[in-house]
């Protein structure tokens, strides 16, 4: 058990806030751990929704919020109203734009050296993020800089997280026989990838999955969805024609046949993802994870109210379909804008598919040499680690 109040001073502090879904939480506990694991020193991750940090870190439930805990090396507590800042993090990171506790500001302008304030952005593919990663921002009445990191996909940019270990621990579940073969065998699912094409859904809601299921059910091989609890969940229950769909249940109708999952841990995410033929995926941190599965993935961006998303998603399709045979980029560019509901000529995701469907072998291999191009880079923890040494530096 820990104190309520915490005493040591933490190398990182990380304040995340629960705007929606799990996003945030989902990037800053995936940021924290990793930090943790390479023991670049002690980490602490203020959140301010337990329930759903416990969703995610199923190590959290069995804690008392308010005296929070440590898990795979993250001392974890809960940002409530009432926070009173103690002895700040030598780096402050504020997630996606949270404000800070005006308490936690005035403890980090006490420090002898002040501490490096980061805010740590979301990740976009447009241009413009390369000019702003790294702006120097500083506090209109305090001694205290706020630096600008954006995560992106060129080395201009702050990077994707990817655990130094990942790609190995794919590979490994990949290739040898009790991981992905025996994964797919204890649920059911094909083991050999031409018996059947295997899909994970984790979506929003999503009325056009009932035209999508149809067109599986209809499908001239056997299509297996596996579906994570999560918000689409009811949109499919509904289109199969059942009031609720419990975790267990298995439905066929036709070629498909639809599997209901729990949601797990974030590795055990990893694991599904792994062990897919085509991945849907959402927000920020899955999009990422599908990425570095190295499979065909299909993007529903989490949508914003001035329709930002849609040109966040077309930075994004521009830069991933370069290189690509234009028939494979055009299947996969007009399937994913329909999923998204922004077709030009209001595509459904039902239409799209037999084009996204014959495009899929074309779209694995270049999903492995994008994670390849990718993996080249240097990491999202590593170029933070360094651009937070370079301005202490400069500070010390
Ligand atoms: O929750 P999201 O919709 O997140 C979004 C985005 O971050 C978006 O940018 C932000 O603005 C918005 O929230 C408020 O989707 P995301 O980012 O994929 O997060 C889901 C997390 O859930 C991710 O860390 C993977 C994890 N997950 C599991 O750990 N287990 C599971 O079984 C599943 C399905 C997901």
């Amino acid at each position: 058990m820990m104190d309520p109040l915490p005493v040591s001073r933490p190398k990182w502090e990380i304040f995340c806030q629960v705007v929606d879904n799990f996003g945030d939480i989902g990037v800053c506990w995936r940021l924290a751990r990793d930090l943790a694991r390479r023991e670049q020193g002690a980490v602490r991750l203020w959140v301010d929704d337990w329930a759903v940090l416990a969703r995610i870190c199923p190590a959290a439930a069995g804690m008392d919020p308010a005296m929070g805990g440590t898990v795979d090396g993250v001392e974890v507590r809960q940002w409530t109203p009432a926070f009173v800042a103690s002895v700040p993090g030598e780096i402050v990171i504020e997630a996606f734009a949270c404000e800070l506790p005006p308490t936690q500001l005035e403890a980090m302008a006490a420090q002898a050296v002040a501490p490096v304030w980061i805010n740590l952005e979301y990740l976009s593919a447009e241009d413009w993020v390369a000019g702003c990663h790294g702006l120097a921002s500083p506090h209109p009445r305090l001694a205290l800089v706020k630096h600008f990191f954006f995560p992106g996909f060129d080395a201009n940019t702050g990077g994707l997280l990817r655990e130094p270990e990942l790609l190995a621990r794919r590979d490994r579940f990949v290739t040898q026989p009790q991981g992905r073969a025996a994964w797919r065998a204890a649920r059911g699912l094909p083991v050999a990838e031409d018996d059947g094409l295997v899909v994970s859904l984790f979506a929003y809601e999503q009325a056009a999955v009932r035209a999508l299921l149809r067109a599986w059910e209809q499908s001239a091989r056997p299509v297996h969805v596996l579906v994570p609890v999560s918000r689409i969940l009811p949109d499919v229950a509904a289109a199969l024609d059942c009031a609720t769909l419990e975790v267990g249940a298995r439905i066929e109708r036709g070629a498909l046949c639809v599997h209901v999952l729990p949601f797990t841990d974030q590795d055990g995410y990893d694991a599904l993802l792994w062990a897919c033929d085509l991945n849907f995926v959402r927000g920020e941190d899955s999009f990422v994870r599908a990425q570095w599965a190295a499979r065909p993935f299909v993007w529903q961006i989490y949508p914003q109210a001035d329709a930002a998303h849609h040109d966040k998603l077309d930075a994004f399709l521009t830069r991933y379909l370069a290189g690509l045979p234009p028939a494979a980029a055009d299947a996969q560019a007009r399937f994913w804008r329909a999923w998204n509901d922004c077709a030009d000529d209001g595509t459904t995701p039902a239409a799209a598919w037999p084009a996204f469907a014959d495009a899929l072998p074309v779209l694995a291999a270049h999903a492995r040499a994008w994670c390849e191009a990718q993996a080249a880079l240097p990491d999202l923890a590593f170029r933070l680690t360094k651009f937070c040494s370079h301005l202490r530096r400069g500070a010390g």
